[in-house]
């Protein structure tokens, strides 16, 4: 199966993040054929700063690189370097309804939160994601819930290409993880964890030791005491112990079990050591590679040169279909 996915350079990553994308793609990059991109063009679609962008590259390449995607198993590369991601866009742009594009949930919600940066990029954001798997012939999408619709009007652009020019593309399938398809902040359980906004809510995958605990210890709960897996009526709860059990391995059922009958704060000392230990190997990781920017470099332009190979066939094909040559 070939696998695309892809996370924007906007700041550093969090353990939703991890949960949701990059834990299955440590997985898939075992059995199948994976590409995954730093997506820059994405982006600079919300208010950001040009001088800290190379920085933020880096920095989400050494984050992959640390968690575990290793370079020889798959294609590691940043989206603007493989300038054929844009020109699809364009093309698919020039098939797409601007109302499909207006009702997506993530555009309304970026809006919202930016009212003084709704720019045409952000609007046409789901194309230029669109393009990025459809270049790459993809069958699997990784991602966590949030992104769900946008693979699916990835396929809806696939279909009506494919309806109209003749079979060009593959319909790609979004993979979404069983549990931590959308991890929620520790502040405000009913709102998803983000990089951007309220650091406090959200654990980055690098986090010092001392944070982890801080940022735990303060973690909104529910009232009553009682560790039980309940979204609608305990959501702080609920969304620690499937923190704890993606990253301790052990069922929910098992985690209600182990801490029947002893309280929130014990149960939350011990997810507090559960993350410290599943995150040291990272954060040691990612010192070394700190170090070594020139292979982190050397990395992405050999990904960039192996995705440009594909994503300049599908394209000529594209133009080829589409009369432009
Ligand atoms: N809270 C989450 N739970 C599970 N999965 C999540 N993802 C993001 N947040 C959660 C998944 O991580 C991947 C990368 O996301 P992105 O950087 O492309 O943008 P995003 O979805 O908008 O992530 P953030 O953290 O909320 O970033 P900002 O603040 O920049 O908008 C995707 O697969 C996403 O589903």
């Amino acid at each position: 199966m070939r696998v695309f996915s892809g996370i924007r350079p906007t700041g550093e990553l969090h353990i939703g993040n991890y949960l949701g994308a990059i834990k299955q793609w440590i997985e898939l990059q075992e059995k199948n054929e994976c590409i995954f991109c730093i997506v820059d063009l994405h982006a600079i679609t919300t208010p950001y700063q040009p001088e800290r962008l190379q920085e933020n590259i880096m920095n989400l390449a050494i984050a992959y690189l640390a968690a575990g995607l290793n370079p020889e198993r798959c294609i590691l590369f940043v989206q603007s370097q493989v300038k054929e991601h844009t020109e699809l866009a364009w093309l698919l742009g020039t098939m797409t309804p601007i109302g499909e594009l207006q009702r997506m949930t993530q555009f309304k919600e970026k809006k919202k939160k930016h009212p003084e940066y709704v720019n045409a990029g952000l609007l046409n954001y789901p194309l230029l994601m669109a393009s990025d798997i459809l270049l790459y012939q993809t069958d699997l999408v990784p991602v966590g819930k949030d992104q769900k619709q946008h693979v699916e009007l990835t396929r809806e652009i696939a279909r009506r290409f494919n309806k109209r020019f003749g079979k060009t593309f593959k319909e790609p399938e979004v993979l979404l993880p069983k549990i931590g398809e959308k991890i929620m902040s520790l502040q405000n359980p009913k709102k998803k964890m983000s990089k951007t906004d309220d650091p406090q809510g959200c654990i980055e995958l690098f986090e010092k030791p001392e944070e982890i605990k801080n940022k735990i210890m303060a973690a909104v709960t529910d009232p009553g005491r009682e560790i039980k897996y309940d979204p609608k009526k305990k959501p702080g709860i609920s969304n620690l112990l499937t923190i704890y059990s993606l990253f301790s391995g052990k069922s929910i059922k098992e985690l209600e079990g182990d801490f029947k009958g002893r309280g929130y704060e014990e149960f939350k000392k011990s997810l507090i050591k559960v993350l410290i230990n599943y995150l040291e190997p990272f954060r040691q990781k990612r010192k070394r590679l700190l170090k070594r920017e020139t292979f982190i470099k050397e990395i992405l332009n050999q990904g960039a040169k192996k995705a440009r190979l594909i994503a300049q066939s599908t394209l000529e094909n594209v133009r080829k279909k589409m009369g432009l040559i």
